[in-house]
C-alpha cells in the first residue's frame, strides 16, 4: 500500500495517463504529463544539489507551475514552505529565515519583494521564477521551463518515507512570531484518505478551486483529495463571485466547490443580483471560518443545497466534518473524520467533559502533525502525555455527537478565512511614532466576519495620526488584510491590575457606539 500521496499520483499518472488531472485558463494537463513535469522539476532539483529535508519556499499564485513545483519538491526529498502571496517584508523575513529555505520558487512580484531581504537570508541560495523577471535581483535566478529542461522527465527516483517531513505550513501563535507546522508525508495522506472516504469523492469529481493553494484548506484539502482519488480539478487564480456563479451555471457544472463563508457570502449576493439559479452541485463545503446559521439557510434558498460545514487547523489539516449522508447541522462542525478523534477538555483540569459542556476542543489520530519545527518548548505545550493535541478553540459536543465550535482560547482574527494575530499588527503600530499604546481586536463584519480593529493612544506631543497613515504603515510591513479596518483613538486603554490590556472591555465599549 502507498505510503505517500505523492505515490498514489504517480501510480495514476502510470495507470490512466491520458486521464485530466488539472485544468486553469486555456491550459489542461493529463495525469501523464503533469507527472512528467513533475519528475522533471524534481531530477533538476536532485542534479542542482538539493538533499533530503532541504526546505523550498513555494512563494506563488495559484498556477499549474505552483502544482508542478510543490509535487516536485516532494518528489526530490525536499520539504515545502508554504508562503502566503500577501506577506511582505516582517512575515517574509521571520519564513524564509527560521525555516532555512535554500530556494524560493516565486513570481517577479515576489521577486522583488524578496530582493531588500538578501543580508537577512543567508541560507536562501537561488531563486526559480515562473515568470521572466525584468530586472537582475541578487540570487541567481532560473527560469521555471528553464530548469525542467535541465531534468529528466522520464526517470523514476527514490519515494520519501511516509514519516519523512513534507510541508512546513506557518501558523501564528499568541506570543512570538509565526511557528512551522511539521507535516509528515503519512499526515497528508492519512488526512486525505479520511477526507475522501467521509464525502464520497471519486474519479469522477471535478473540483472548482478558487481557495489559495499556500494555505491548508485549498492545497490539503482541495489538490490532496484530487490527487488521491485520481478526480480533477478547474484551478483558478483567485476567487472572483461572478466566474465562479457562471461555472455554477454552465451546462456541465463541477461536482464539488469548497469555499470560506466569505467567498459563500458574495455568491449568494452575486445571484441574487443578476437572478442565476444554479443547480445544485453534488456537494458545496465550508470552513476555516465559522458559517452562520444565516448564511447556511441563504445558500440553501440560492442553491437550492445544504452546505457542509467542516473544521480544520494548519498542524491537523481536516478534523471534523458534517455528515455527507445525514444531517448537516448549520452552526455546527459535525463529529470527527473516520480513523481520527476529537473531544471537549475542561481548560484548568484538562479532564473530558460530558456532552453539552464547554470547554477546549482536543483532537488526536493520524492526521496530526509532528510539532513545531526547531521549537520543542512549544511542542510540548501543545500536546499531552497521550498525545492529544490542543487545537485552542473552544467548543462543545451535543447529545447527538456534533461538534459546536463557540469561541477561541488564544487570541485570533479570522477574517475572511485569513488568520490574523492582533499581537503582530500591535507590534508594527506600536513602532509608529505618534502611537504611545495600541490595542488591536477582531470586530464582526458583514463580508470577512471578523475586521480588525486598532484602538490607538496617540503621543502627546505630537499631532493624533490619521487613520489611513497607520493602515498604511502596517500595509507597508504586513500583508494587507491584516491591516486595521478602522483606527480609534482612545485617551488611554482600560488595564486590569496587572496592567494586562482588557479587550473585552474596548469590544463592548466599540460596539455599543
Ligand atoms: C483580501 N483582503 C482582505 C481579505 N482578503 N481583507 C481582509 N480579510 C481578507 N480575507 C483585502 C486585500 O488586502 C486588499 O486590500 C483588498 O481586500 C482586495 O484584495 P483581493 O485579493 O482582491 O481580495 P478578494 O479577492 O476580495 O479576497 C477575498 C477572499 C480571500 C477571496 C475571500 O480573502 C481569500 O481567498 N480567502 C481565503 C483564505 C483561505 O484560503 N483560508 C484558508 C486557510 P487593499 O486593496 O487595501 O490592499 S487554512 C485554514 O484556515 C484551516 C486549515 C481550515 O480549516 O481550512
Ligand atoms: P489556521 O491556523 O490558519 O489553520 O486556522 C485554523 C483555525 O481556523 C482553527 O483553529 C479555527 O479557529 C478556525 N476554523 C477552521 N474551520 C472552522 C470552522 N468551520 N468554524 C469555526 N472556526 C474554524
Amino acid at each position: 500500500m502507498s505510503s505517500t500521496l505523492l505515490d498514489v499520483f504517480l501510480s495514476h499518472a502510470r495507470q490512466t495517463p491520458a486521464r485530466m488531472a488539472l485544468t486553469f485558463e486555456h491550459q489542461h494537463f493529463t495525469y501523464g504529463r503533469l507527472a512528467e513535469r513533475v519528475t522533471a522539476f524534481a531530477s533538476a532539483m536532485q542534479r542542482r544539489g538539493l538533499r533530503p529535508g532541504e526546505r523550498v519556499a513555494l512563494f506563488l499564485e495559484n498556477s499549474p507551475d505552483f502544482v508542478v513545483a510543490y509535487l516536485g519538491t516532494l518528489y526530490a526529498g525536499g520539504v515545502v514552505v508554504l508562503v502566503n502571496t500577501a506577506y511582505r517584508q516582517v512575515e517574509l523575513s521571520h519564513i524564509l529565515a527560521d525555516s532555512g529555505a535554500r530556494v524560493c520558487v516565486t513570481g517577479a512580484a515576489g521577486a522583488a519583494e524578496l530582493a531588500p531581504l538578501k543580508e537577512q537570508l543567508p541560507a536562501l541560495e537561488w531563486l526559480v521564477t515562473t515568470e521572466a523577471s525584468t530586472a537582475p535581483g541578487p540570487w541567481p535566478t532560473v527560469e521555471m521551463e528553464a530548469l525542467l529542461a535541465e531534468g529528466d522527465a522520464t526517470t523514476t527516483l527514490p519515494l520519501p518515507e511516509g514519516d519523512q517531513l513534507a510541508v512546513l505550513g506557518y501558523t501564528s501563535g499568541t506570543t512570538g512570531r509565526s511557528k512551522g507546522a511539521m507535516l509528515r508525508h503519512r499526515n497528508l495522506l492519512a488526512n486525505a484518505r479520511a477526507v475522501t472516504e467521509a464525502w464520497g469523492w471519486t474519479e469522477w469529481d471535478r473540483l472548482l478551486l478558487t481557495l489559495p493553494l499556500f494555505h491548508t484548506h485549498g492545497l490539503m484539502v482541495g489538490l490532496h483529495g484530487t490527487l488521491l482519488t485520481g478526480a480533477s480539478v478547474d484551478l483558478r487564480r483567485r476567487f472572483v463571485a461572478s466566474e465562479v456563479l457562471e461555472a455554477l451555471c454552465a451546462e456541465r457544472p463541477p461536482t464539488l466547490f469548497f469555499g470560506v463563508p466569505t467567498m459563500y457570502g458574495r455568491l449568494v449576493e452575486e445571484a441574487r443580483r443578476t437572478g442565476a439559479s444554479p443547480r445544485p452541485l453534488r456537494l458545496m463545503v465550508s470552513g476555516s471560518a465559522p458559517l452562520s446559521p444565516q448564511l447556511f439557510h441563504e445558500v440553501e434558498e440560492v442553491f437550492g443545497e445544504r452546505i457542509l460545514e467542516r473544521y480544520g487547523m494548519t498542524e491537523t489539516l481536516m478534523n471534523t466534518t458534517n455528515p455527507y449522508e445525514g444531517e448537516r447541522r448549520p452552526g455546527t462542525v459535525g463529529m470527527p473524520f473516520p480513523g481520527q478523534e476529537a473531544r471537549v477538555v475542561d481548560v484548568r483540569t484538562r479532564e473530558p467533559l460530558p456532552a453539552g459542556e464547554t470547554g477546549e476542543i482536543e483532537v488526536r489520530g493520524p492526521h496530526v502533525f509532528a510539532g513545531y519545527w526547531q521549537r520543542p518548548d512549544a511542542t510540548a505545550e501543545s500536546f499531552d502525555a497521550e498525545g492529544w493535541f490542543r487545537t485552542g478553540d473552544l467548543g462543545m459536543c451535543d447529545a447527538e455527537g456534533y461538534f459546536h465550535i463557540t469561541g477561541r482560547a488564544r487570541e485570533l482574527i479570522i477574517s475572511g478565512g485569513f488568520n490574523v494575530y492582533p499581537r503582530e499588527v500591535e507590534e508594527v503600530l506600536a513602532t509608529h511614532p505618534a502611537v504611545a499604546e495600541v490595542a488591536v481586536l477582531g470586530l464582526p463584519d458583514a463580508d470577512f466576519g471578523e475586521q480588525v480593529v486598532a484602538v490607538v493612544v496617540p503621543r502627546p506631543e505630537q499631532p493624533p495620526p490619521k487613520p489611513q497613515v497607520l493602515a498604511d504603515w502596517c500595509k507597508e510591513r504586513l500583508a494587507s488584510f491584516k491591516k486595521p479596518r478602522r483606527v480609534v483613538l482612545a485617551e488611554s486603554l482600560p488595564r486590569n491590575a496587572l496592567g494586562k490590556v482588557q479587550k473585552h472591555l474596548l469590544r463592548e465599549r466599540l460596539t455599543q457606539g
